[in-house]
């Protein structure tokens, strides 16, 4: 508790007794936390329940696209991802069926409810390219759509009566699958890697992993780690927005056991006694959830469970951020009065 100046009868006697003023001491203020416990609970760190609160209410979206050749397991790994048939569900496909082949870039939502947080998913499932004779520009039509979202956003923003909450359909997360072919990348894999990661958080995955060996594998990984570094792709998590030493000494741990080597599927079998998502072959189950047998849980708890608040975060301030300057200084056209200041942009997130 905080005490005010005593005032006791003693305190002229006191003064001429002490007649030098108090120096300032020398060492620095105490830091908060000591003088919170000193002068008694303030209730600062409620901070976390409040927001827990809010968000339980709210929900959250979070939007992943799927990139690659056609046939790699794009549409597979996402429903493994959700455990549920994000891919399938919208066209009426039974559990029965196998996932049709994409043939058009389709965003599906769902809402996914655990421990009372409801996330409001989108899955961007994108048509495989590269299968054509000439696959330049191919990833224009990708480009084009995530540069959409940025605009609808914006154009939210920029409007007078704004809503309360803007629904954010922007990309946070672009799966980039690489064909397991344990050569190199392909210059289409570049070419995309290149424009696409300017513009979106790219994160690389070696697709059907259970098609290499242990030793295939490694060299893989370090191959396509070396050939995005000489080529200069940045893919997430980027170096340069580390923010403090502990972030870069966690995402470092990331970024070299990246690209996550991963199988997906979408069905479950018995093993020893448990229900668990595998792919089933003549010498056994591939597990997909057992590290053992692939990479797909590292994948699984970077994206969802320690960085998804970060992709939605490098999306806003990043990726946006750089649409949104550009589009405002090409296009004089929005009016002035409707140019957002910092402290309205930040309390989208
Ligand atoms: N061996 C192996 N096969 C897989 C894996 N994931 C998917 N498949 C199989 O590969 C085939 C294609 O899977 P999809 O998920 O439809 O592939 P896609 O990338 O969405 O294909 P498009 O929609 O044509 O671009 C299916 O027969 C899947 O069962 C995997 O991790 N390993
Ligand atoms: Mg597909």
């Amino acid at each position: 508790m905080f005490k005010g100046p005593v005032e006791s009868k003693n305190e002229a006697a006191m003064s001429e007794l002490v007649p030098e003023p108090r120096q300032k001491p020398a060492v620095p203020m105490k830091p908060m936390g000591i003088n919170a416990n000193l002068l008694g609970y303030i209730g600062i760190d409620t901070i976390i329940e409040q927001m827990r609160k809010k968000t339980m209410k709210t929900g959250f979206d979070f939007n992943i696209m799927v990139v690659g050749q056609s046939g790699l397991g794009k549409s597979t790994l996402v429903n493994t991802l959700f455990k549920s048939q994000v891919s399938r569900k919208s066209s009426g496909w039974n559990r029965e069926e196998k996932i049709p082949k994409t043939v058009e870039i389709k965003a599906i939502g769902h809402v996914i409810e655990e421990g009372g947080v409801k996330m409001k998913l989108t899955v961007i499932d994108t048509p495989g390219f590269g299968d054509q004779i000439n696959n330049e520009n191919c990833w224009e039509p990708i480009e084009k759509y995530i540069n959409e979202q940025y605009e609808k956003f914006l154009k939210e923003e920029v409007n007078i009566a704004r809503k309360k909450r803007i629904p954010d359909t922007r990309v946070h997360c672009c799966l980039y699958f690489i064909s397991p072919t344990g050569h190199s990348l392909r210059p289409l894999d570049l070419e995309f890697m290149k424009h696409l990661s300017k513009v979106v958080n790219i994160i690389p995955v070696i697709a059907k992993a259970d098609t290499m060996t242990l030793e295939e594998k490694t060299e893989f990984k370090q191959r396509v780690r070396k050939e995005l570094e000489v080529n200069g792709i940045e893919f997430y998590p980027q170096k340069e927005f580390d923010e403090d030493l502990e972030d870069k000494t966690e995402n470092d741990k990331i970024r070299e056991s990246m690209p996550f080597a991963v199988v997906g599927s979408d069905k479950e079998y018995q093993v020893n006694g448990k229900r668990v998502l595998g792919r089933k072959t003549p010498w056994g189950i591939i597990e997909v959830e057992n590290l053992t047998h692939c990479e797909f849980a590292l994948l699984r708890d970077f994206v969802i469970r320690t960085h998804l608040q970060d992709l939605k975060e490098v999306t806003h301030n990043i990726h946006y951020e750089t649409y949104r300057a550009k589009r405002l200084n090409d296009n004089g056209g929005l009016p002035p009065m409707t140019v957002e200041t910092e402290e309205n942009h930040e309390s989208n997130l």
